[in-house]
């Protein structure tokens, strides 16, 4: 009963023989601090893939952090086993569709956002050989999509209210709140009184505990659209006792690393409304699989971030222009993350960023700033 269109899996998505695997690692100083109940980021260290394959090339962006506080993944080990496991593997596969890699890579455990990126950069590379986009690949039926914007955690009110208006100037559609112990009901009050009816969520990383059930239900006063991962990633029953004494909805992100969790959380009524992050769950077409089962048991679905460079989201708001896509998501403009992007910029128009319609991701990476911004020299890895 999956009432969207499949992925163009057949066709004219001509298989490619990878032929070599490089590693690029850059550091991008974000233009302000994030801050979430996990820590404060000053700048993303990024990694990226680039497959050369007898088709053409293709990137993926690793959106690993630099440290494994967010999951247990990060950026040094993002590397180790691309390069140990993952690429080799590629290498000895002979010829690749991107929706072989995830069995190519099934050997190994987890390591979602590691394979995310290698599986990205081969559907680049396939697409822009077929000359099809990601947006027509994933199912797009939108050439814009809605955004939204992340607020970190602010060193105090005032500076949380400058920066919220600046992004309402700017004409975000949805407001999302950084919340933690100690800091939750009087930002959000107070953001609320500063927006009006503006839609206004809140995302907890899971900083909260059961005990904590009485302090956040006073959260529905507000009007929430919801409430994102409130509790520990592998603790679902946790969040079904929220959603049975909360009005606001509840949202899993950390939690939903596939296609199997989240039908499970969905229907145990753990979660109303999905938080899709294709490196969370191993890779664009599981993400794809997600937004499916989602839609298919009308739960809404949305577009997360990982403080992505223009690589990254150039994916992101492709995925974000599927159907089942009806609130907005975490795809913010190039400016507010940083001066200058890896790629062209995504620039706000009315609240919304176009979904690229040339080949593959449709961006194209600034090598000149790849090897500006290097943090150590590219590794190649080729066949043994
Ligand atoms: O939980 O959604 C999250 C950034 C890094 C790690 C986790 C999260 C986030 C964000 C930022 O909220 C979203 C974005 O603008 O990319
Ligand atoms: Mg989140």
């Amino acid at each position: 009963m999956t009432t969207t269109a499949p992925i163009h899996t057949s066709g004219s998505a001509l298989p490619v023989t990878v032929e070599a695997v490089e590693l690029h690692r850059i550091a991008m100083p974000l233009v302000r601090p994030f801050e979430t109940s996990f820590g404060r980021q000053t700048d993303r260290e990024v990694l990226l893939v680039r497959v050369l394959t007898d088709a053409g090339e293709g990137w993926g962006e690793c959106v690993a952090m630099s440290e494994p506080v967010y999951s247990s993944e990060y950026v040094d080990g993002c590397d180790d086993v691309i390069r140990h496991y993952l690429a080799p593997a590629l290498l000895d596969a002979a010829t690749v569709r991107a929706s072989d890699v995830a069995g190519v890579f099934g050997f190994v455990v987890g390591h979602r956002m590691a394979k995310a990126a290698v599986e990205t950069a081969v559907l680049d590379a396939q697409l822009r050989a077929s000359g099809q986009s990601f947006g027509e690949y994933f199912g797009a039926v939108r050439p814009e999509v809605d955004c939204g914007v992340s607020v970190g955690i602010s060193p105090d009110l005032d500076t949380l209210l400058e920066e919220v208006s600046g992004y309402v100037e700017a004409g975000y559609r949805r407001i999302k709140l950084k919340i933690k112990p100690g800091w939750d009901l009087e930002p959000v009050a107070a953001v609320r009184a500063l927006i009006g009816d503006l839609p206004l969520q809140v995302d907890a990383n899971t900083a909260y505990t059961l005990a904590h059930i009485d302090h956040l239900r006073e959260l529905d006063e507000f009007g929430l659209l919801l409430i994102e991962q409130p509790f520990p990633e592998d603790d679902i029953a946790a969040h079904v006792r929220l959603a049975r004494a909360i009005d606001t909805p509840v949202c899993l992100d950390e939690s939903i690393t596939g296609v199997g969790v989240a039908i499970d959380a969905i229907e145990r009524d753990a979660t109303s409304v999905v938080n899709i992050k294709a490196g969370r769950m191993g890779g664009y077409l599981e993400a794809v699989r997600v937004h499916d089962a989602c839609r298919d048991r009308d739960v809404p679905v949305w577009c997360g971030g990982m403080l992505e460079t223009g690589l990254g989201r150039a994916a992101n708001v492709a995925l974000a222009a599927l159907p089942g896509f009806t609130l907005p998501g975490d795809t913010s403009a190039s400016d507010r993350y940083f001066a200058e992007d890896l790629t062209e910029s995504f620039v706000l128009v009315d609240g919304r960023l176009a979904v690229p319609t040339g080949p593959g991701s449709g961006v194209t990476v600034r090598t000149e700033l790849v090897e500006a911004w290097a943090v150590r020299p590219a590794e190649f890895i080729t066949r043994a």
